[in-house]
């Protein structure tokens, strides 16, 4: 009995040592939200937050798992990596590789009140010598959030020659991918303009979504990202 336990849990042992590290080595994995579902009320709603996360993010990141039947390699890279040769994979690993990318940039570049911070004296000066001032940033930010017809997203980034840019990309694309019609930089804030982000609350109202938006923005994290990108 005792042996035959024994060779049992040498059994059980020699198969979790293969296959538990390959396994969670190779899947991509939905981080928890870095607050609670209601943190950013009432700016953005829980409901929203909740099927965001759980449901769409979710899917991005399963349906990225998905592709690494096809695409082994994906396995090793981290995101960015990813993101930056995502012309050598397909449609599948583009739309949800780049969809969980954006989110889980997403999610820290928002935060509950009190911990959202403010922009740094060095990103400010920047912006005001870049825009002419952050009001008018802002501004343009907005345009390239409603200007973007359909699903997409808003960016500010950090160009390859150390400098801010404002663009927007259809559907889950971004800055880092290495596609002929984006704007290539680093992100440092972005914006989800698809419908799912903001129909239960706003509707068709993008326009008042972005406006809010304004208002759980964690400048810590920005201004984090941007000292790093301009290393
Ligand atoms: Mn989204």
């Amino acid at each position: 009995m005792s042996v035959a336990i024994s060779r049992l849990s040498r059994l059980a042992f020699a198969v979790a040592a293969v296959c538990i590290p390959a396994l969670a080595g190779a899947q991509f994995t939905l981080a928890p939200l870095p607050y609670a579902a209601d943190a950013l009320e009432p700016h953005i709603d829980k409901m929203t937050m909740e099927i965001h996360h759980g449901r769409h993010h979710a899917a991005y990141v399963n349906n990225l798992n998905a592709q690494l039947k096809t695409f082994p390699e994906l396995a090793g890279l981290t995101l960015e990596a990813m993101m930056g040769q995502i012309t050598k994979f397909n449609m599948a690993v583009r739309n949800n590789g780049g969809g969980h990318y954006n989110h889980d940039l997403f999610w820290k570049l928002m935060a509950p009140e009190g911990q959202r911070g403010k922009p740094a004296p060095a990103l400010e000066a920047t912006i005001n010598a870049q825009f002419g001032s952050f009001e008018e940033m802002k501004k343009r930010f907005d345009q390239a959030a409603l200007g973007r017809f359909g699903s997409g997203w808003a960016w500010l980034i950090v160009t390859p020659d150390k400098k801010l840019a404002i663009t927007s990309t259809p559907n889950q694309d971004n800055p880092l991918m290495d596609l002929p019609d984006v704007q290539r930089g680093t992100p440092i804030l972005g914006l989800d303009v698809w419908e799912h982000a903001y129909y239960l609350k706003y509707q068709n109202k993008r326009g008042e979504y972005v406006t809010n938006w304004w208002n759980v923005v964690n400048w810590n994290e920005v201004n984090r990202r941007y000292e790093a990108a301009m290393k």
